[in-house]
C-alpha cells in the first residue's frame, strides 16, 4: 500500500455537523484543486496520499478506494465520490448562479482538459515508441500535434484570455472571490502554463492570484509535490 495518512492540522471548524472528509490525493494531479477548496472552506479533513508510479500513473491499490482509481476522490461517511467537478459541487456550500460560473465549471473538464490530455499523449507516444520506430512515430505524432492539437489550444487560449480581460476581479465568474469555475479551471491553466512559452498575461495573472492565496499555499504544503512541468519535460 503506497497510501500515507496525514492528519489535518489546520484550525478547523466543526464541519457543520457533517462527517470528517477524507481526501485521497495523488501527487501532481487534479486533487491539488480539491485540497485548495477544502482549506479555503475551512472544513475538517484528512489526507491520504498516493504517489504516482514510475510510469506516471496511479498505483493499482487506488482502485480499492474507487473502482476507476482516478484522483481526486473524497469519502464522507458512507459516500465515496470521484470526478473533480462533482466533488466541487458537493463541497461548495452555495451555488453561485452566474452563467460564466456554470459554463467554465463544465468547460474545464468537458472540453479543455481532453485537448490537453491529447497533447500529453501525442507528446508521450514518440518517447515511448521502440527505438527503431521513434523517428517515424515522432514525425507522425508531430504532424498530428501541429495540425490538430496546437491550433485548437491556441483558439482556447485566446478565448480564455479574452474572457479574463473582461472580468473585473480576474476570477472566471467575475466574483470578488474564487468560485467553482476557478477551482476547476486551475488545473488546465497550470497544464497550459507548464508547456506553453506564449502564455497570455491574464492567464498568468489568474495563476499568480491563485498562488498568492493563503488557502492555496496551505493546500500546497499539505499536498506536497506539485510540478506539472515533470509531465512535459
Ligand atoms: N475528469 C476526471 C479526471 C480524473 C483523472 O484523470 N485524474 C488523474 C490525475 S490528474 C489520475 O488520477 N490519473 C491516474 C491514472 O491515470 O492512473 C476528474 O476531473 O476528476
Amino acid at each position: 500500500m503506497e497510501a500515507k495518512k496525514d492528519n489535518h492540522d489546520e484550525a478547523s471548524t466543526d464541519n457543520g455537523g457533517r462527517s470528517k472528509i477524507i481526501v485521497y490525493h495523488l501527487n501532481n494531479s487534479r486533487s491539488q484543486s480539491t485540497l485548495w477548496l477544502l482549506v479555503k472552506l475551512g472544513l475538517e479533513y484528512e489526507i491520504v496520499k498516493f504517489q504516482r508510479t514510475s510510469e506516471g500513473v496511479a498505483p493499482e491499490d487506488s482502485k480499492e478506494i474507487h473502482p476507476l482509481g482516478l484522483f481526486p476522490i473524497i469519502k464522507e461517511g458512507d459516500m465515496t465520490l470521484s470526478e473533480s467537478g462533482a466533488i466541487i459541487d458537493k463541497l461548495t456550500p452555495t451555488r453561485e448562479g452566474w452563467i460564466d460560473n456554470l459554463f467554465y465549471s463544465h468547460y474545464a473538464e468537458g472540453t479543455l482538459m481532453p485537448i490537453l490530455v491529447n497533447k500529453l499523449v501525442f507528446t508521450l507516444v514518440p518517447k515511448r515508441a521502440p527505438f527503431f520506430l521513434r523517428p517515424l512515430v515522432k514525425m507522425i505524432f508531430g504532424m498530428l500535434l501541429n495540425t490538430l492539437v496546437e491550433p485548437r489550444l491556441k483558439l482556447h487560449h485566446d478565448f480564455i484570455e479574452r474572457h479574463l480581460e473582461k472580468s473585473p476581479s480576474g476570477w472566471f465568474a467575475g466574483a470578488e472571490n474564487p468560485t467553482a469555475a476557478d477551482f476547476l479551471m486551475f488545473l488546465p491553466m497550470e497544464s497550459m502554463a507548464a508547456r506553453s512559452a506564449n502564455f497570455g498575461p491574464k492567464l498568468q495573472d489568474f495563476l499568480t492570484k491563485v498562488h498568492d492565496r493563503p488557502a492555496y499555499k496551505r493546500a500546497l504544503s499539505k499536498g506536497g509535490e506539485f510540478d506539472l512541468k515533470a509531465f512535459w519535460a
